[in-house]
């Protein structure tokens, strides 16, 4: 029977909560079957749906390979059909789901950009084209705030308990992160449903941590040629895996806690530790990946110049401001995160992770640039990665070769560096005035605006990897 309702099923849902989750009901057997929905691409039918659900998660070590069937999945319902139009039948489908007495949890993977928000503040951004159309027809919802309030409201129109929320995104305070949006939408369109909401909803912040890079035709390819089947569901992850809850569920949980989850007060410090060391080092790199044509993370990791950057930068930059995790040896988390990125079995692109960068640096980047420029330690390595973001929204390398940017941002990145004519301080000024990203503080700090302009003038000339050996050498060991 189902108990969990999951917005989002992507590759990182299935190799991650869903395999939790099948631990869970393996040492705990109970009704936590999840109901998937996806709201956006990709159409589940053909896939997962033709194989009733069933999938494989394979988890790759060097040249270890783990293959496991998971069974978690009851259902999937694509709101989105094949054509991208939404399908009202799916949409009642799915809302009737998640409004159902048994749906006891709520939990979501819809990507940074999936809350709507403004990723500088956290808030709800009322002239995002989703929100916009969700305030106008909240019956028929196509955001994920807007879907997560109408099932809330068919739930308390029902009489019955809500379920909790649980957001899984590497989104700064992600449950806090969906209360606003969802909230700040209900408050538009229903203030005595947001009173209800304000009182009555429980919304959880996590952490949560596995590599998962999109799922490759060849690792389908792969997979048939080993085991003989074809699974057009199948995802590939790394074996490391971490689940971190805050405990403030009201009813009752499939017990994610005897499959290894952690259930803590507070949440913080695990999602600071992880956003600023593990997507901090991804997020430092990738875009001098693309912009140095290097597909794969793991490749750049190969590199001393790459992997001696991004080890110098995390533990002389970032590592002395973060908080203390209880249980967490701090050092020992750095070596292992290294050793996590560095594994050349996971093929995970420098552009996925570089996509919609926008929603991902200030988390990332950015705090752990605010907090070394606060105490006044040293910050150059951040810069580097900040800047080869800002070289990559252009939409150009070096050479002058356009490059993809996958980016709500995107149109406005590319016009600032169309109209900054060549020059890096400039683009750099036109950058850092997209307050939606950088907020106001950074564009005022004219250390920071200078030494900026003089890497993405490096970055406009020169190869990214020249750029970062420089720094290097410039350094005292
Ligand atoms: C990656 C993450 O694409 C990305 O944004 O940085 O998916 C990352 O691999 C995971 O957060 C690791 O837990």
């Amino acid at each position: 029977m189902p108990g969990i309702l999951h917005v989002g099923v992507g590759a990182f849902h299935r190799c991650h909560q869903a395999e939790y989750t099948d631990d869970a009901l393996e040492a705990a057997f109970g009704p936590w079957g999840i109901v998937g929905v996806n709201l956006r691409a990709p159409d589940l039918s053909a896939t997962l749906g033709a194989q009733q659900n069933f999938y494989c998660r394979e988890l790759r070590n060097h040249c270890e390979v783990e293959r496991r069937l998971i069974g978690a999945l009851v259902e999937t319902i694509s709101v989105i059909g094949e054509d991208g139009a939404q399908q009202s039948a799916a949409l009642g489908r799915a809302l009737k789901m998640a409004s159902s007495p048994e749906i006891g949890v709520v939990t979501l993977t819809v990507t940074e950009k999936g809350y709507c928000h403004i990723p500088a503040t956290g808030e709800l951004n009322f002239d995002h084209h989703d929100i916009r159309h969700d305030i106008a027809n909240p019956e028929t919802p196509v955001s994920v705030p807007g879907f997560v309030l109408r099932a809330l409201a068919m739930r308390l129109a029902s009489g019955r308990p809500l379920p909790a929320l649980i957001s899984c995104d590497n989104v700064p305070d992600n449950g806090s992160t969906l209360r606003r949006s969802v909230l700040g939408l209900a408050e538009k369109t229903d203030p005595a449903l947001h009173e209800r909401l304000e009182r009555e909803a429980c919304f959880v912040n996590t952490m949560v941590d596995r590599i998962v890079p999109a799922t490759r035709p060849e690792d389908i390819s792969g997979f048939a040629a080993a085991t003989g089947e074809e699974d057009l569901g199948l995802v590939v992850g790394e074996p490391f895996r971490m689940w971190v809850l805050e405990d403030r569920f009201g009813g009752p949980l499939p017990a994610w806690d005897r499959a290894g989850a952690m259930l803590v007060k507070d949440v913080a410090p695990y999602e600071i530790l992880k956003m600023r060391v593990v997507n901090g080092i991804q997020s430092n790199l990738c875009q001098l990946g693309v912009l140095s044509g290097i597909d794969f993370m793991a490749d750049m990791m190969a590199e001393d110049v790459f992997s001696d950057f991004a080890l110098r930068t995390i533990s002389r930059e970032v590592v002395p401001h973060l908080p203390a995790v209880p249980g967490i040896d701090v050092s020992a988390y750095v070596a292992e995160t290294v050793s996590r990125l560095k594994n050349p079995a996971l093929k995970h692109r420098t552009l996925q992770i570089s996509t919609d960068g926008s929603q991902k640096i200030k988390q990332r980047l950015l705090e752990p640039l605010r907090a070394a420029l606060k105490a006044g330690t040293p910050c150059d390595g951040l810069l580097i990665g900040i800047a080869g973001w800002m070289k990559y929204a252009s939409g150009v390398d070096s050479s002058g070769k356009a490059l993809e940017v996958l980016d709500p941002f995107a149109e406005r990145t590319k016009a600032i560096a169309a109209a900054s004519g060549g020059d890096a301080a400039r683009l750099v000024e036109g950058m850092l005035s997209i307050e939606a990203i950088f907020g106001t503080d950074l564009a005022g700090n004219s250390a920071v605006v200078s030494r900026l302009a003089a890497t993405v003038g490096q970055l406009q000339k020169r190869p990214a990897r020249q750029v970062v050996k420089d720094f290097l050498a410039s350094q005292a060991v």
